[in-house]
């Protein structure tokens, strides 16, 4: 592969409804997307930064600044997925925008090879389960209708986004309308050990699991509190890599755990995670943040992966957007299609990604091929 250059690319794009969450109300995604440009093709990133730093310390234009400033400059023309994670390591940080860079090289590494996403990672299976995260609402008549309409889709699980004030009474009407669904919830942190009682109350629920409900640094926290609730704590945030994994699994933090490409600096990394949950027996699904086409591309194929063995937050694309910026994915009996073709197996429709676009600025690597006499 010859890599000549990196292409970054803002777009706007309305979600379908506003979408909230213990950190805030997302009514938009303003997405930085990464174009590998190679000698004769080429791969696409998403950067699933968000556009304030309210889900993690990264933010779209931080995350465009490290790769322009500190990610690109360290890569070569000849380029491959592990020599790019490599070139990244002295950069602390940043995981979202490594991992944008990190896909889009992989996608044309892959597509070079006529090898998908999917068999590179290791899929075994030709379709994935797709649950929904239902966000909070201003009702519970609403939440309802919402809930509602998912499982008549086909959902296979729904997750309930929570904070205080907006737990036990949503979980609860929820559960008496729909005995029998798979539910779980997730506090994005909002929660102290203080509300260990407050949470044991969930139990009555029969919950998969609790999302996050501490701060991201608090693997102690949520040790403690796991021995103090029924319902299995799964972490989101605070895993940030395999090491960070296999720590907070061997801890007691976490029995479960949700997988992010970008949460964990990329996809090479987010497949040693599912290994090292494999391996002490800590089953994964795959989470989202409300990616297009092209991360949830890359997200479908993850979890194909032997150890996702519960349904993610891999939904349809229409959960999300009117016109994705790829091909949609659909649901077919409640799952998503692995794609198949190489790389990716989708890319942009240039007549949807153009008028969705703000900006484009187009980072050269440099030529290795003359040296100083
Ligand atoms: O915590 O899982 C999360 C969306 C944005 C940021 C964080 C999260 C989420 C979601 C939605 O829950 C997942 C999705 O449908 O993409
Ligand atoms: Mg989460």
């Amino acid at each position: 592969m010859k890599l000549e250059g990196v292409e970054l690319r803002w777009i706007e794009i309305p979600l379908v409804a506003p979408f909230r969450t213990s950190f805030g109300t997302e009514t938009r995604r303003s997405v930085l997307l990464v174009r590998a440009v190679t000698g004769d093709g080429e791969g696409w990133g998403e950067c699933v930064a968000m556009s304030e730093p309210v889900y993690s310390a990264e933010y779209v234009d931080g995350a465009a600044h490290v790769i322009r400033s500190f990610l690109v400059p360290k890569l070569t023309a000849d380029t491959d997925p592990w020599r790019a994670e490599q070139a990244f390591r002295p950069i602390h940080g940043h995981p979202m925008a490594k991992a944008a860079v990190g896909a889009a090289i992989l996608d044309a590494w892959l597509r070079e090879r006529s090898t998908s996403f999917g068999e590179f990672l290791g899929a075994v299976r030709p379709s994935v389960a797709a649950g929904v995260s239902v966000g909070i609402m201003d009702s519970i008549p609403a939440l309802l209708d919402a809930v509602e309409g998912y499982l008549e889709e086909g959902y296979q699980r729904i997750k309930l986004k929570i904070e205080p004030g907006w737990d036990l009474e949503p979980v609860r009407a929820v559960r008496e309308r729909h005995p029998d669904i798979l539910l779980q919830t997730d506090a994005n942190t909002a929660y102290t050990l203080a509300d260990a009682r407050h949470l044991a109350k969930l139990d009555a629920f029969d919950l998969l699991l609790i999302e996050q409900p501490l701060p991201e640094d608090d693997i102690a926290g949520h040790a403690a509190l796991a021995r103090l609730v029924r319902t299995p704590i799964c972490l989101d945030e605070s895993i940030t890599s395999a090491s960070v994994a296999a720590d907070a699994i061997t801890r007691g933090a976490t029995s479960i755990i949700n997988i992010k490409p970008g949460r964990v600096g990329g996809l090479l990394e987010a497949r040693r995670v599912h290994d090292v949950c494999a391996a002490h027996g800590v089953p994964v699904w795959c989470g989202g943040m409300l990616e297009t086409g092209i991360g949830r591309a890359a997200n479908v194929a993850l979890a194909a992966l032997p150890n996702f063995t519960l349904p993610g937050d891999t939904s349809a694309s229409s959960r999300y957007y009117t016109t994705d910026i790829t091909p949609p994915f659909t649901l077919h009996n409640g799952t998503l299609p692995v794609p198949t073709a190489p790389g990716l197996g989708v890319t942009p429709t240039p007549t949807t990604l153009q008028p969705l676009t703000t900006r484009t600025e187009y980072l050269p690597i440099p030529s290795q091929t003359t040296r100083p006499l």
